[in-house]
């Protein structure tokens, strides 16, 4: 399969896929190098992408954005709150205590899982990524925000499998970005002492930073940072919030009570925010926003800056979390490397310079490098697609403890993979058991996870432990891993035994004789040593959908796919018919004219007043194979029509080339 990456942002994201030696940003079906992040449902079909913005504006309480944001989110997570003002949908709890979509679908209420919305939105990227590049896509590299936790990684992963892909690899935005750089960037590396870079991606919906020892051939994330909720959308919310403030007095209106209101009111927010960006002053006008008002305003940049000044005064936090973790401070820093959308509004940048008092640098494509990193550390893992080496080491943020209960041991639990440590990152640890045994592995230190996020990560039943004969219990090695994609796992488990061994005594030669020469007997001594006893069976219980939920998830998603295909297909039918009246009535009249009988004329201009008749009345919504059948019924005659008019034309040719070749 075509090494695949894909930048899941939260208001738009790129595709990228590895071939013909490069990486090549893949356009979507209006031939846009990004596609809106969002799913809609409809009475008859969903809208996914470009078609979902379409429809955004009419049919908000069916359309849903901000995706990234509750997949694998509880909602009694305390952030919901503060998360749900930003949908237009209503959100409800599911089976698993986890977010759910209620829409309006197919003519009745249904509910969708958050993993479920991002798989229907996944799967279309991949549609989209076959129709373009007409290769075989299966293995994905899909990038996630930093503060992701295991089951938002999971729910990630799930979200794939659901569309058909497999996660190869989840990998942190800002980490995959700094791959990109330091692979396409190899020329400007140094051999030996790294190169320390800060990577500053502000997006739509968060904001992050990570520093980087960067040298040729190799990477390691030293610090990270970030801030949930800080991005383009909270500017766009502090605009929309000024003027609706202003509408009040100048207008007597109030567009925060009128959802559909409110949302025009953003999008000409988001529009101002931009030319804000090039221009000193942008104009604000909405007709018709609500009762009937047109409403008309304007800003200034410096207006700008003063309603982000909150914003703003927290730039810095992230940036110091992240040089503390790295032990480095601003002067330390080469270069700062700035991505994503928001980096565009000028008083961002200028906060940034003076945090660390030097010029930014946008070395790699703001909206795509993310993107481009995803599809080359995909194609490190694709068996078939030579890529040129690159090692690079991520920074594991969170703590995580295994804890057991205590039988032997000293201890019920261990730290294993610190906040700051690197993964992918293995760890052996001996446990002495009686019998099976549970394991599990929690979050250490509750206040380096964004708040509410629950310890437990994951759980392992483990079996097969039996000690040997006359021991009470046995040593069991158990194998941990913080893996490439940052899960945290047990890899492998198995109880060892000391045994007598006979080992061979090795002889030292004597001078002047080879050792292959010694004739003597071989001598073996007996020791004692620690070998493999019984792999453990080993049940894991982590944050994934379980495999028969999955398995309902794929075949559910499938069964809409082949809909929205038969609606689709339907579509095309019934405006294949309806055009062919109209230019088959045409040419009656026209070129077909002195072809057909008078009555063959009028049989014919009936037939198709009677299809027409029918395709608004009761073929309005037929079904595609009713609209072939119409189709092909007034083809049979104007084929035959067309026939003979096509004869004629063939004999005026002849005729010419023949007088020509005379
Ligand atoms: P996230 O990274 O949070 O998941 P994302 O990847 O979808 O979101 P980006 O594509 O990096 O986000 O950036 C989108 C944001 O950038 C939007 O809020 C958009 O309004 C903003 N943006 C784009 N162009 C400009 C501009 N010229 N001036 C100001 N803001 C801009
Ligand atoms: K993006
Ligand atoms: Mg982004």
């Amino acid at each position: 399969s075509t090494p695949f990456g894909l930048d899941l942002g939260n208001s738009n994201s790129v595709i990228a896929c590895a071939r013909n030696r490069g990486i090549d940003i893949i356009v979507n079906e209006v031939s846009n190098r990004n596609t809106p992040s969002l799913t809609a449902f409809g009475p008859r079909n969903r809208f996914i992408g470009e078609s979902a913005k379409n429809q955004q504006t009419s049919n908000l309480k069916n359309t849903v954005d901000n995706l990234k944001r509750i997949l694998g989110m509880e909602i009694n997570d305390p952030d919901f709150e503060t998360e749900k003002k930003y949908f237009t949908c209503p959100l409800v709890e599911n089976k698993e205590g986890g977010i759910s979509a209620k829409v309006r679908f197919l003519g009745e209420q249904q509910e969708f899982t958050a993993t479920q919305l991002v798989a229907m939105y996944i799967n279309k990227i991949k549609d989209i990524t076959v129709k373009e590049t007409k290769a075989n896509i299966v293995d994905i590299c899909l990038s996630v925000p930093v503060w992701y936790t295991e089951k938002q990684r999971r729910a990630a992963a799930d979200a794939c499998r659901i569309a058909g892909l497999n996660p190869v690899r989840i990998v942190n935005e800002v980490t995959a970005a700094a791959v990109g750089y330091g692979v396409f960037k190899a020329g400007d590396l140094p051999e030996d002492e790294p190169k320390k870079v800060a990577f500053i991606d502000i997006g739509h919906s968060s904001y992050q930073v990570s520093i980087a020892a960067v040298k040729k051939g190799e990477l390691k994330i030293l610090g990270t940072g970030y801030d949930k909720h800080f991005g383009g959308r909270d500017f766009d919310y502090a605009i929309a919030n000024h003027f609706a403030e202003q509408f009040v007095g100048k207008y007597k209106i109030d567009v925060r009570e009128n959802p559909k209101a409110f949302y025009r009111v953003l999008t000409a927010a988001e529009k101002l925010k931009k030319v804000l960006s090039a221009n000193s002053q942008a104009p604000f006008n909405i007709e018709s926003v609500m009762n009937d008002v047109d409403v008309s305003s304007s800003m200034t940049r410096e207006e700008l800056e003063e309603y982000i000044q909150p914003l703003l005064e927290r730039v810095h936090i992230p940036i110091e979390t992240a040089l503390k973790d790295a032990g480095l401070s601003v002067e330390d820093i080469d270069s700062i490397e700035v991505i994503g959308g928001c980096t565009r509004v000028p008083s961002l940048k200028n906060k940034l310079k003076e945090i660390f008092g030097k010029e930014l640098s946008f070395t790699l494509n703001q909206d795509e490098a993310i993107a481009r990193g995803n599809a080359f550390i995909c194609a490190t893992h694709s068996p078939t697609v030579r890529v040129r080496p690159f090692k690079f080491e991520d920074f594991n943020p969170y703590s995580v403890s295994y804890f057991w209960d205590k039988e032997e041991e000293d201890d019920d639990h261990l730290e294993v993979f610190p906040r700051g440590g690197v993964f992918p990152s293995t760890k052996i640890i001996t446990l002495f058991r009686k019998g099976d045994f549970e394991v599990e592995a929690r979050y250490t230190n509750p206040s380096e996870l964004p708040s509410g996020t629950k310890p437990v990560v994951a759980k392992w039943e483990l079996k097969g432990v039996v000690p040997s004969e006359g021991e009470t219990s046995i040593a069991t090695k158990i194998k941990l891993r913080n893996d490439p994609s940052g899960f945290y796992t047990i890899e492998s488990a198995y109880t060892v035994e000391e045994k007598i061994v006979k080992e061979l005594v090795e002889k030292e030669a004597k001078e002047g004789e080879d050792a292959e020469d010694d004739e003597s007997e071989p001598e073996y001594r007996e020791v004692k040593k620690l070998v493999k006893k019984a792999d453990l069976e080993i049940i894991t219980h982590s944050a994934s959908l379980p495999d028969a939920v999955r398995q309902e998830f794929i075949e559910k998603e499938n069964a809409l796919v082949m809909e929205d295909k038969l609606v689709a297909d339907t579509e095309e039918r019934k405006n294949a018919l309806e055009e062919y009246i109209y230019d088959l009535r045409g040419k009656l009249d026209d070129k077909y004219k002195d072809f057909a009988s008078d009555s063959e004329k009028e049989t014919l201009t009936a037939l198709l007043t009677k299809t027409e008749d029918w395709l608004y009345d009761e073929g309005y919504d037929s079904t595609k194979a009713k609209y072939i059948a119409k189709y092909e019924e007034l083809a049979s005659k104007g084929n035959l029509i067309k026939g003979r008019y096509l004869q004629k034309e063939e004999e005026k040719k002849q005729a010419i080339r023949q007088k020509q070749e005379a």
